[in-house]
């Protein structure tokens, strides 16, 4: 007879930034089924399916299940088992003779999307190493937005979704896709539910446009000029919070100039939208009070990323929407370990100096290297040599714009160390893999350090094979290795314990309660004012000359030009069966969607000769590759949104998996930057496209 089902509960991760509350079934040391769970603080019962099949993980024949040494030359796809032992001590070794050769900044620790505690404790060994160069997407994902608020207004102002708001406004967000950040769709739903009302600028006509009172279909990448043109409206109109705006901001009279310019039909031109939308959309917005911005990563996406982020804080400021409930808020942390201390920032004090990042001239605040700035490194040993690699979390080969450049410079490192729960394309030109443990086979915390004052506990459910180590235990083993042991712990459990302790609790405790959330603290700046130069929120910048920064957000220009040999624009969006460049190789998930999809729009693929089915090969002037054509007018006839992340797992490690064939950052270059964060134009690209 069958054991059984005993219930666990968890929190969903690694799918995305997680969040989902879950009741795990488990039946002996297997997970047999996955669902909501009714009581979850950000979610409400609420998964989506990649989350529900996301046991599947565990259970792959082929996933990575002992430590590999290369054999052969790099990514030919030999390998040999070896012991951790082993694969500990020659990293160090590794390493270690790095450091002396070069310097310990010549060691680069990698992380892509932030997934867990383990992304805080690759930031301490580089710390502890001595290395100030974290590699990480954080140049398009999330430091724009943060570090941009941080600078105007002192924090990094998030949509208030728990409390009851009367207009969402969704720009470059597709929430009910991405759910990012933990702003689970059940959130957005709920408020919708609730009378919300609801713009959504966006290029595609997304599932939320459909349902959104007004949607703003806007040429990709002008941005900061819609946004721009939204100020001029409610300045001209005297929309804005006149008292908030007389207290509490910088610079409002420059603003107000700044944005003359901007009138709707202008910023019509720019973008597409009509003057009439334009209106509409500014005035409900500066009148709906609380409103909450819910702006989203494709912001990022290209090098005039400061600007967008910057008049979207200026949107927040003027129509009185920071800091109040249903608003875009501070989010206060729970009494936890703060980062500094976790990461052991002290030992680094320099880090802001000798960065790779800094050297470039990137914004303070930014404190990971922007992977352009890294392979300049690796490739022209600007502004010194980096060598070295290690990397967890992260697949920078398809995840990286410019994946050419990306291939150059991996197989141009002196040593690579990968941690992976599967053969990646990246993993596959490492000198070690080391095979780790997965979400519901270690203790884990989700949400720490990513600005929305919450933490959540993702407690183990079942035991990993035998040989498969949470980056945690990696980190701590190798840590002992390469630095004084005594920065590390005799037990890697203590990390997860670290970050509660100061709240009095243990990790079991904190995993029974099953989240903790900061004080509400709404309008401290009515005591305290903003935690900016000039205590104000700054419209203007007053730190701009020192920092070398444009004072006022404006539209410089688009992030390249029109190009008629490329008369289409190329934007992408992130895919609700995979978290960009992974899990390829889970079979529901592959089912879901088995091939990369290019949407084009009917009038432009009967232009074009195209059928839904199609084969296409889309091309930049950077690139080309193959996907499969959706014909479909959710865009408009002059955009083209491919698929992102694609690599093919059932192909060869040989041949990093046939990485270059349907691969979005095949299409993209390192050649301009946006200097504030490092960020290449991952979208908004000329593009043409044609049958295969
Ligand atoms: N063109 C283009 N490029 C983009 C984007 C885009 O929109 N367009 N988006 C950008 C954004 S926002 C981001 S955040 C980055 C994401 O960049 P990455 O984070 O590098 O990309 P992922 O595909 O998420 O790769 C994660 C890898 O981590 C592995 N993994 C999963 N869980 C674990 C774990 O517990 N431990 C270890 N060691 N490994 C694990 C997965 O198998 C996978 O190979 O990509 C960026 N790149
Ligand atoms: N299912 C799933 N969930 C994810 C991820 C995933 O890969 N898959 N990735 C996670 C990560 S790392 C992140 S950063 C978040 C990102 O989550 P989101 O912020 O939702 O980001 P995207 O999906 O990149 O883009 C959001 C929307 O922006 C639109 N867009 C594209 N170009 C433009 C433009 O120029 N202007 C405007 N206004 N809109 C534009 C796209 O059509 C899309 O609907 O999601 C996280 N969640
Ligand atoms: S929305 Fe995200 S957190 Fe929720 S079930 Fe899906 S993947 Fe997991
Ligand atoms: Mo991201």
């Amino acid at each position: 007879m069958a054991e059984e089902i005993r219930w666990a509960k968890t929190h969903c991760a690694r799918m995305d930034h997680g969040g989902c509350a879950l009741l795990v079934g488990v039946q002996g040391n297997e997970i047999v089924q996955i669902k909501g769970d009714p009581e979850g603080y950000l979610s409400r019962g609420y998964t989506c399916y990649k989350g529900r099949v996301s046991a599947d993980r565990l259970y792959h024949p082929d996933r990575l299940r002992y430590p590999l040494r290369r054999e052969g030359k790099r990514g030919e796809g030999k390998w040999r088992r070896i012991s951790w032992e082993e694969a500990l001590d020659v990293t160090a070794t590794n390493l270690l003779a790095i450091r002396e050769k070069y310097g310990a900044r010549a060691v680069g620790f990698g992380a892509g999307m932030p997934k867990g505690l383990e992304h805080f404790v690759l930031i301490r060994l580089a710390n502890i190493f001595g290395s100030p160069n974290v590699i990480a997407s954080q140049d398009v994902c999330h430091a724009p937005r943060e570090v941009t608020g941080v600078h105007t207004c002192g924090f990094y102002p998030v949509a208030d979704l728990h409390n009851p708001t009367k207009l969402i406004l969704s720009w470059a967000s597709n929430v009910l896709s991405t759910s990012e950040e933990g702003q689970i769709a059940s959130l957005i739903t709920e408020q919708l539910k609730n009378g919300a009302k609801l713009i959504v600028v966006d290029p595609r006509r997304t599932e939320l446009a459909e349902k959104a009172d007004l949607w703003l279909q806007l040429r990709p990448g002008t941005a900061q000029a819609l946004a721009l043109g939204f100020l001029h409206v409610i300045i001209e109109e005297s929309l804005y919070d006149s008292d908030f705006v007389e207290k509490y901001t910088y610079g409002f009279a420059d603003l107000a100039k700044q944005v003359k310019p901007y009138d709707p039909q202008t910023v019509a031109g720019i973008t597409w939208v009509s003057p009439d939308l334009i209106q509409k959309a500014a005035r409900l917005y500066a009148t709906a009070r609380p409103a909450a911005l819910q702006w989203g990563n494709a912001i990022e996406h290209d090098l005039n990323v400061f600007d967008a982020a910057r008049s979207l804080v200026c949107l927040m400021a003027v129509s009185g929407n920071l800091e109040v409930p249903g608003g875009n808020i501070n989010a206060h942390d729970p009494g936890i370990m703060g980062l500094g201390p976790f990461v052991r920032a002290d030992l680094i004090p320099d880090k802001r100096k000798e960065m790779i990042g800094a050297f470039h001239g990137t914004i303070p605040k930014m404190m990971t290297v922007p992977p352009a700035y890294f392979r300049k490194a690796v490739l022209d040993g600007i502004p010194y040599p980096v060598r070295g690699y290690y990397g967890m979390c992260t697949n920078p080969l398809v995840a990286w714009a410019d994946s050419e450049v990306t291939y150059k410079a991996f197989m141009s490192l002196d040593f690579i160390a990968v941690a992976e729960i599967f053969m990646t394309p990246t993993a596959s030109l490492a000198d070690i893999v080391f095979p780790v443990a997965h979400q519901y086979e270690m203790n884990d915390i989700g949400h720490y350090g990513i600005g929305h004052g919450m933490i959540v506990a993702r407690p183990k459910i079942v035991d990993p094979p035998a040989e498969c180590w949470p980056d945690i235990k990696i980190m701590n083993e190798l840590g002992k290795r390469v630095s004084d042991p005594q920065y590390w712990h005799d037990d890697f459990e203590e990390f997860v314990e670290d970050v509660v302790r100061p709240c009095g609790l243990t990790y079991a405790e904190f995993a029974s309660k099953g989240w903790l959330k900061g004080p509400d603290l709404f309008g401290l700046h009515k005591e305290k004012g903003f935690r900016t130069p000039t205590g104000k929120v700054e419209l203007k910048l007053s730190t701009a000359e020192k920092f070398k920064l444009r004072p006022l957000p404006e539209f410089t220009g688009l992030p390249e030009e029109d190009d008629p040999e490329y008369p289409l624009i190329l934007i992408s969006a992130k895919s609700r069966y995979y978290l960009l460049s992974s899990y390829r190789w889970i079979e529901k998930l592959r089912k879901k969607r088995p091939y990369p999809i290019v949407e084009i729009h009917p009038e432009t693929a009967e232009a074009l000769g195209i059928a839904d089915g199609d084969e296409v090969i889309v091309s930049t002037r950077y690139g080309e590759i193959t996907q499969t054509a959706r014909v479909t007018d959710i865009v408009h006839p002059r955009v083209v949104s491919a698929a992102l992340g694609w690599w093919f797992p059932e192909s060869d490690a040989a041949g990093q998996f046939e990485w270059r064939r349907s691969n979005f950052n095949m299409l993209t270059s390192i050649g301009k930057l946006g200097r504030e964060f490092g960020t290449p134009n991952l979208s908004n690209l000329p593009c043409r496209i044609r049958r295969a």
